[in-house]
């Protein structure tokens, strides 16, 4: 598959260097309003970028120990700098899942990869579990033909206890969508040790994708961002 400045091995490969993948890609519909391309234009297809388990940690940390001083949201300003270097080799658009308005990053995740939503609203991969996540995306003015995706199994259809809807202690994620305000403040409390240490439990308690599982480190990390601590 080849765009005007490259092909999808080398965009693969440069954000290899930094741990990170793609995640899959497609050409908006002839019917859709795009985002805008790199000259402005209305882009034609999308590509994700994302992580893996915890595989860009190193990179992002090695990057933040040559910072100057500690920045605000470190780990956007590291996905928007690798990002937006590849970005610019190969003649695309970057985008954070950050950037305001937000774009429809889990809308583009369920029609590039097939997935479909945990009950805790995280998408949930057949091999890494609730342990993946977007970094970015590249926007092309060119088409691009990628292969559909085949449709794979939704392991919460088969789950039938769901121990993600049983550990956390104020039952912030329900049937009824995720309450905001209960786990945060849980999160901040006195008894949020837990989930501050080492990530929400209701995540942690799903039984699959383990061996993605992000270490406590970085679960403090991505709780402490989340809650502001
Ligand atoms: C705002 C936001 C939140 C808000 C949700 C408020 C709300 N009810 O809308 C809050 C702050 C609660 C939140 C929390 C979390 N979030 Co969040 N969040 C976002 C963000 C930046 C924008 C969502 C949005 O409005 N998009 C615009 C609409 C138009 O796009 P969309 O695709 O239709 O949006 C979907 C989501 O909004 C989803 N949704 C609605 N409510 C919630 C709540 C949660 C917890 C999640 C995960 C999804 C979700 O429903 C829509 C499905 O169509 C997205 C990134 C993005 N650009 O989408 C990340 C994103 C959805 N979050 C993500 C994650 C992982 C989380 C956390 C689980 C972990 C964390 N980042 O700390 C936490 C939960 C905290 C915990 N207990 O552990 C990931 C999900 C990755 C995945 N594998 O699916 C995303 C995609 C960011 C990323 N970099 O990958 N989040
Ligand atoms: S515990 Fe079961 S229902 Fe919950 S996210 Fe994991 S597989 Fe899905
Ligand atoms: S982080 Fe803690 S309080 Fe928030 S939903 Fe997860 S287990 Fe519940």
């Amino acid at each position: 598959m080849t765009f005007s400045r490259g092909t999808v091995e080398e965009i693969a490969a440069a954000l290899a260097a930094n741990g990170l993948i793609l995640r899959g890609g497609f050409s908006f519909g002839d019917d859709e309003t795009a985002p805008a391309g790199f000259s402005g234009g209305p882009a034609r297809s999308v590509l994700l970028i994302g992580q893996a388990g915890a595989a860009p940690w190193p990179h992002f940390q090695r990057w933040r120990e040559r910072q100057a001083r500690d920045i605000a949201n470190p780990l956007d300003s590291w996905s928007r700098e690798v990002i937006g270097a590849v970005a610019q080799e190969f003649g695309a658009r970057a985008v954070s899942p950050s950037d305001r308005p937000y774009l429809p990053f889990q809308q583009w995740a369920m029609r590039a990869e097939r997935l479909k939503p945990s009950p805790l609203g995280i998408l949930m991969h057949p091999t890494y579990g609730l342990w993946h996540a977007y970094r970015g995306a590249l926007l092309f003015e060119d088409g691009i033909s990628i292969p559909e995706p085949h449709a794979s199994i939704h392991l919460c259809d088969t789950c039938v206890e769901k121990p993600c809807l049983k550990s956390c202690p104020v039952d912030a994620y329900s049937v009824q969508g995720f309450a905001h305000e209960a786990c945060l403040g849980h999160v901040r409390g006195a008894r949020g040790e837990p989930c501050r240490s080492g990530g929400c439990l209701d995540r942690n308690a799903c039984p699959y994708g383990t061996d993605y599982r992000y270490p406590p480190e970085v679960q403090a990390f991505h709780m402490a961002a989340f809650a502001r601590l």
